[in-house]
Order: C-alpha cells, then structure tokens, then sequence
C-alpha cells in the first residue's frame, strides 16, 4: 500500500515514499507479531517488579541515572515503614510490646512527626540516625516479628538492615535495591521488548482498587494475561496466621474469576498464567512451621478442607494454592478453550524470573500452535 503519491520522476521523493511504505510495512508486520501480556492482579502482588525484571532480563538494562531516580522512593519506603512500626508497637495488644530502651521514645516521637514523602537526601538526613536506633530496638523487632498483624512493606527488612549504606550521601541504589522498592502503579503503563526477536507488549495497570476499573479498559488484542496473587498472603490467609480470615484469598479467587469469565466472554481464547509470588517470604513461614512439627506461632492448620494439607509440607501447600486460585468450578466453566498455568516465583529474584519466564514462555507458544484447550495447572 502506497501511502504517499510519488511525485512524478522526482527519484528523491519515489525514494522517500518508497522507505515509508517500507517503515509502514515494517510497522504493520511487528504489530501483528507482537504478543500483548496484560500483568494483572491486586496491589502489591509483584507486577511492576515482574516488569522491572523483564526490563532488565529482555529491555534496556537499568543505568546509574535510571537507578537513582529510585532513591527517593526508598526513602519514602523506609520512613513510612519506621512510621507503622512506632504506631503498631503502641496499637497491639494481648501482650503489649514496651520498648526494649525507654530513651528510644524521643527518636520515635522525631520520626512521627516527619513527613511521610521524602524527595531528596537533605530531608532525610536528619532521620537516619533515629531510624537506625529505633530498628535496633527489641520493642521494635518483636513488633516486626508481629508484621501478620498489621500491614507493612514487604521490603522493609531489607531496606533497614542496609541503613547504614542508606544514610551515606554517595548512596547509589542498586538494581537490587530497584528491585525492591515500592511505588504503588497509577495508570496504565506499557512497555515494549524483543524477546528471542519476537516482540512482547508487556502492560502494568495497578492492582489497587481504585486502579482496578482500568483493568477493562486494556483487553483489546491481549493474547495472554499474567495474573499475580501474592503466595505469602494466601498462605497466611488459609492458615489464619492473619488475623481476618481468608480475606486475602477470597479477594484474589473473586478477582482471578470474574478476569477469566470477562475473558472467556469477551474473547474465547487467551493464555492465563498464574504467578504466585513471594514465594521467598512464604517458604520462610512454612519451615518455620516445619521446625515446629505443623504450628506456627501457636496456630494450627485447622482452616483447609483438605486434612493432608500439613503447615510445613512445601508441595502440599503448593498444591493446596493453586487449588484455592483456580477451583475446580471455574476449570469446569471455562474448559476446554482457556489454558491456565502456574508458577511460584520470587519477583526480586532476575535468575529466577528469567527462569520462569522462559518457561512461561515456551508453554504459551506450544499452546497456540496447537490451539488445544489443555488446563495445564
Ligand atoms: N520478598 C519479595 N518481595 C516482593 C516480591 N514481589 C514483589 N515484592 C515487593 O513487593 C512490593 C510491591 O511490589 P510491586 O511490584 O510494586 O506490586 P504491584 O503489583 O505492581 O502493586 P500495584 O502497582 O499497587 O498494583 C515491592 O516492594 C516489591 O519489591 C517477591 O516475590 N518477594
Ligand atoms: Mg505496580
């Protein structure tokens, strides 16, 4: 298709208009390869950290410059953690926590009072010192151990044992530190990379609730949603380790299945790939209930249907997740065209989300050359 007349035998312009016939052409043949994901699932669940990854694995690699852009992120990340811990230290009871050293009171009541949102190093240096104190602290540390019982970052840990290195004017945050920080996703944001030459559309929308109505709004041309739910918060849930119940996991089923019936109503067939994430944090817990022959700070796995499901037996509890996501009801509604499959993952991990990614991968495309509705789960 000729988009410019050619101008009689003018040969530059006939060269003109016969590149931008080429670079259309181009265009045209790269949009119709390109496998549009959509990185769905509720805050905090690990999309924009599964896209950082996929820009470091298969993008443009993060640079000094880009990195430090993250660093008033971080901050704000550490400052609002040392806030909730100092108010959940007073809130919980039953026991209450005192204070490992009275004297820290002062350094908590200057972090109190600081502004939540930090832009640069000048505003936060004169709180590194009370952060790092209050850390240290006993009241404090038996209140993180307490963390089920409020909500905080999951960075947290990581972000303070490396304070010191935080607190240095030269502070550069590594991709590690990238990885880790947290800025809840507004908008709806794409990004575009090759992988093994095929281009990938990757799109981040944010999972809070107020971000969710979005979520419609993406799904024309989706080939394959990748829908996150966090393995650390349903195994809380399921084994009432959280104080409210199966909140978490009943807020994820509802979500993973109106996704899919929009899905199967609207468009029939498109991959469905589960993510189950912080894995890492999970597998903490459940060699913590292990060591402990199936409780866990005095619960005991009394919420799951299935008996055999112990606290402490890792493929058990797997198995039991991925059962609680994708129940056998909606296998049975959307059988046999929508392929769903799994994977548990650590999103702050490269190797391991290159990994799964490639595996994720590779059973997408054997799906859609033989366009058979296997549930792969
Ligand atoms: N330990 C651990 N932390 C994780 C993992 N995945 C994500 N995180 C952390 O969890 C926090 C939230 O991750 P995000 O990627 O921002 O979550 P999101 O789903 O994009 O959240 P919204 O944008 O609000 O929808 C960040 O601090 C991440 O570093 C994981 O597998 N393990
Ligand atoms: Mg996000």
């Amino acid at each position: 298709m000729a988009c410019c007349a050619s101008n009689g035998g003018d040969p530059d312009s006939k060269k003109r208009s016969d590149d931008i016939d080429k670079m259309l052409i181009a265009q045209r043949d790269t949009l119709r390869r390109t496998v549009k994901v959509l990185l769905l699932g509720a805050g905090e669940s690990g999309k924009s950290t599964f896209l950082k990854q996929m820009r470091i694995i298969h993008g443009e690699d993060f640079k000094e410059a880009d990195c430090e852009e993250f660093r008033s992120t971080i901050y704000t990340n550490i400052m609002k953690a040392g806030k909730v811990l100092i108010q959940a230290r007073e809130l919980l009871s039953d026991p209450e926590i005192p204070w490992g050293d009275e004297g820290n009171a002062r350094h908590a009541d200057l972090i109190a009072a600081a502004p939540s949102n930090v832009e640069q190093y000048s505003d936060m240096a004169p709180y590194f010192a009370a952060l790092e104190e209050l850390w240290l602290d006993s009241g404090i540390q038996a209140t993180f151990a307490r963390r089920s019982q409020f909500h905080i970052g999951d960075s947290t840990e990581y972000f303070f044992k490396q304070i010191k290195t935080l607190s240095s004017p030269e502070y550069l945050p590594s991709k590690q530190d990238v990885l880790c920080s947290r800025k809840a996703t507004r908008g709806i944001h794409e990004y575009d990379l090759a992988v093994k030459k095929v281009p990938f559309k990757f799109v981040d929308v944010g999972g809070q609730r107020s971000q969710r109505t979005k979520w419609f709004q993406c799904f024309d041309d989706v080939e394959s949603v990748f829908f996150f739910t966090s393995a650390n918060d349903l195994y809380e849930d399921a084994f009432r380790i959280k104080p409210n119940g199966d909140e978490y996991g009943r807020r994820s089923r509802e979500m993973f299945e109106e996704l899919v019936v929009q899905f199967h109503k609207f468009h029939g067939f498109a991959d469905k790939v589960i993510f189950f994430t912080k894995v890492d944090l999970m597998d903490e817990k459940v060699k913590a209930a292990k060591d402990a022959g199936g409780c866990l700070d005095g619960y005991m796995a009394t919420a799951v249907d299935d008996d055999s499901t112990s606290l402490g037996d890792r493929q058990a509890v797997y198995t039991y997740l991925k059962k609680s996501i994708c129940t056998p009801e909606l296998r049975e509604m959307t059988s046999p065209r929508i392929h769903m499959h799994s994977h548990f993952v650590n999103t702050t991990d490269t190797d391991l989300v290159e990994f799964v990614f490639e595996a994720a991968r590779s059973t997408m495309f054997e799906c859609r050359c033989c366009q058979r509705g296997s549930g792969l789960l």
